[in-house]
């Protein structure tokens, strides 16, 4: 058995039922079987795969909290901190029922190479609770991250590990969690992204990841003869990253059809009123039906479907394995040439393998997010600097390193000749500087 296959077996044997994880740990020893055949003898004395694929540490812990009406809740929170070769665990925090120890080292794998991609210097990390913010109160809220940051204190810092938003964890929450690891540490320091801006946050971290994801696939688009104006696009979710795509897709020329949430989708026909949407998610925490309530030219559909909706590019922007094999086949029988993630591994494998074969552009998730966390990189930069860059100075590096993914993916994928195949050239891309320093720091 090869050395890749032998690890993919070791990796489902020896972490059961975890099907995220097995799930991208698959794709990205696939795409890197070219490189790891080449130099076998040498990774597997180092035992670098069977590293490569163990998280450095996970730390899990009891987050109690006292609810309005008095009652004491209990949830599970964890943190995982994947590797740190090329610096202190970068990545975010996840509060949403469906978060497992399985869903965070899934999202932890993908960071890693995330965040080589980026060039910047961060190792990855995710973590998170099964906490759900819906419904709470802010007082509730505020209660669960107070308990969350006092356990999760302990195991980060500014040099050490920087977690940050994700699904369900947007401004408010960051906010909480700052000023309860003030309060621990007596430390006012960069120890999470995505602050507030009077409070050492970076100007363009709130657009940064759906404004990244707009200039690579522009980027994609112009690299294969083609261009974003007047092109049709259906994007998925309605939270941070799907709003910013939508704002940066529109700036570009592009119409925005459709977005969603996970209750149902909206279609409308004269391109989405993003500052109705704004109101109602940042605003009033609403849900997508609302947005149909408001403007007539919009039909709200219950349940999923949005990737039945004609476009030329989907951007999916909620949530893993949001988009299975019937959908892909759908989007390419109505038109979809382009396909871009702005969620994390939000096509499953199936998908994916569709959008290769079939010839339809597609950058994966770990490229085409990566914004978000490089702009998290930059938030650092100033945090340490103790300086402030302008809108337009942190815009300017996001865009430079978003093209610069594109350009590492491309590169690697005609190195490797699959030209044009930007999953395995990210998984390639991100793995080779990754490599390279844990080669160099020995058996650690
Ligand atoms: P938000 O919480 O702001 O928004 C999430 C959106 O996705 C909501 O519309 C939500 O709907 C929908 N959604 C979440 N879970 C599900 C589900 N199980 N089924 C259907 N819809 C769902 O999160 P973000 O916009 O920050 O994150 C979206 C994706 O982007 C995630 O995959 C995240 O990991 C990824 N990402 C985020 C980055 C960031 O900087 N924020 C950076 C890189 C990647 P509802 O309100 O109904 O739950
Ligand atoms: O998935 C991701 O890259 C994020 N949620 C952002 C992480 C970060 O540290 O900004």
């Amino acid at each position: 058995m090869s050395y890749v296959d032998e690890i993919y077996a070791k990796v489902v044997e020896q972490n059961p039922g975890e099907a995220e994880f097995h799930q991208a740990v698959k794709e990205v020893l696939d795409s890197l079987k070219l490189v790891i055949d080449a130099n076998e003898e040498k990774y597997r004395k180092m035992a670098l795969l069977e590293r490569l694929v163990e998280p450095e540490r996970i730390v899990s812990f009891r987050v109690p909290w006292v609810d309005d009406k008095g009652q004491v809740q209990v949830n599970k929170g964890y943190r995982v901190q994947f590797n740190s070769a090329i610096g202190p665990y970068k990545g975010g925090l996840r509060f949403h029922p469906s978060v497992n120890q399985g869903i965070l080292k899934f999202l932890g794998f993908e960071q890693v190479f995330k965040n080589s991609l980026t060039g910047l210097p961060i190792g990855g990390g995710k973590g998170g609770s099964n906490f759900d913010p819906k419904g709470k109160s802010d007082r509730e809220v505020m209660a669960f991250c107070q308990s969350f940051m006092t356990e999760l204190s302990k195991y980060i810092g500014a040099d050490q590990d920087v977690p940050a938003g994700d699904i369900g964890v947007g401004a408010r929450e960051i906010g909480f969690l700052y000023g309860q690891y003030k309060r621990m540490t007596g430390l006012y320091e960069g120890v999470l992204t995505g602050k507030g801006l009077n409070y050492g946050g970076s100007l363009v971290r709130t657009q940064a990841t759906g404004y990244g994801l707009v200039y690579i696939l522009d980027e994609m688009l112009r690299k294969n003869g083609k261009d974003l104006s007047g092109k049709t696009v259906v994007v998925s979710g309605s939270g941070n990253v799907a709003i910013y795509a939508t704002e940066k897709a529109q700036q570009l020329g592009a119409k925005v059809v459709a977005l969603s949430d996970s209750n149902g989708y909206i279609y409308d026909k004269d391109g989405i009123r993003l500052d109705v949407v704004k109101e109602i998610k940042e605003v009033r925490r609403g849900r997508i039906k609302e947005y149909a309530d408001t403007v007539s030219s919009a039909v709200y559909t219950e349940g999923k479907g949005i990737w039945n909706v004609a476009c030329d590019i989907a951007l999916p922007c909620a949530t893993q394995n949001e988009l299975n094999l019937e959908d892909a086949k759908a989007l390419k029988s109505n038109g979809c040439f382009a396909v871009a993630e702005g969620a994390n591994m939000p096509s499953t494998r199936e998908a994916t393998d569709f959008f290769l074969e079939n010839g339809m552009l597609f950058m994966p998730g770990k490229a085409a997010n990566a914004g978000g966390v490089a702009t998290s990189a930059l938030e650092m930069s100033q945090n340490s600097q103790r300086l402030s860059w302008t809108f337009a100075e942190v815009d300017a590096k996001l865009k430079d390193i978003m093209v610069n993914i594109f350009a590492k993916a491309d590169d690697a994928a005609k190195r490797y000749g699959v030209d044009g195949n930007y999953v395995a050239g990210a998984n390639i891309a991100g793995f080779e500087k990754v490599v390279d320093a844990m080669m160099a720091q020995g058996i650690v």
